[in-house]
């Protein structure tokens, strides 16, 4: 079964960009061993913050445009989760294994080693959301797609 290797980039609403595993992590600059920051995990990875702060520069994304509130990240399989952007320090993507493309997992992972749970490392990651939501600082979310929002999640029934 061949996997997508095209992760799509949605910043704050603007036209969708697309990115590869192998461009994240030359942009990225730093690869390690993914286990010095997450020990029960394996592979190679870069910092996630690090390619963040590249890409924005590659985009000509200015000091005036706000840090994001959340990152929402996509599942092929449609799982999802909405991370606080304070969570995401830490956090680092595996993009291979040996050098190899990931066979289970891709085309990415993210791991979130300071999260406030092991269901936001999320595997096959296919699209990265990059919002600004005020009203939900702070507040995390994660499953299988469905029609609601954050904003949703909010009410509790
Ligand atoms: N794409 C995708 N990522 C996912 C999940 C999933 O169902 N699909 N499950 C999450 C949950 S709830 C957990 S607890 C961890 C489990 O990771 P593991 O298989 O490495 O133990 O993966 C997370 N990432
Ligand atoms: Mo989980």
């Amino acid at each position: 079964m061949s996997i997508s290797r095209t992760i799509m980039i949605d910043h704050f609403g603007q036209p969708l960009r697309e990115t590869s595993p192998e461009q994240m992590a030359l942009l990225a600059g730093n690869v390690f061993a993914l286990t010095e920051r997450v020990p029960e995990a394996g592979g190679d990875a870069f910092d996630f913050a690090a390619w963040y702060a590249a890409w924005r520069t590659l985009q000509g994304i200015g000091q005036q445009t706000p840090e994001p509130s959340h990152l929402k990240v996509e599942g092929a399989d449609s799982f999802e989760a909405v991370i606080p952007w304070e969570q995401l320090a830490e956090a680092a993507v595996q993009y291979a294994i040996e050098g190899q493309p990931l066979q289970k997992g891709g085309p990415i992972r993210l791991y979130v080693p300071n999260g406030s749970s092991a269901c936001l490392n999320v595997k096959s990651v296919v699209m990265c959301r990059f919002l600004h939501e005020e009203a939900s600082r702070g507040e995390v979310s994660y499953g299988f797609k469905s029609t609601f929002s954050p904003q949703d999640m909010r009410i509790k029934r």
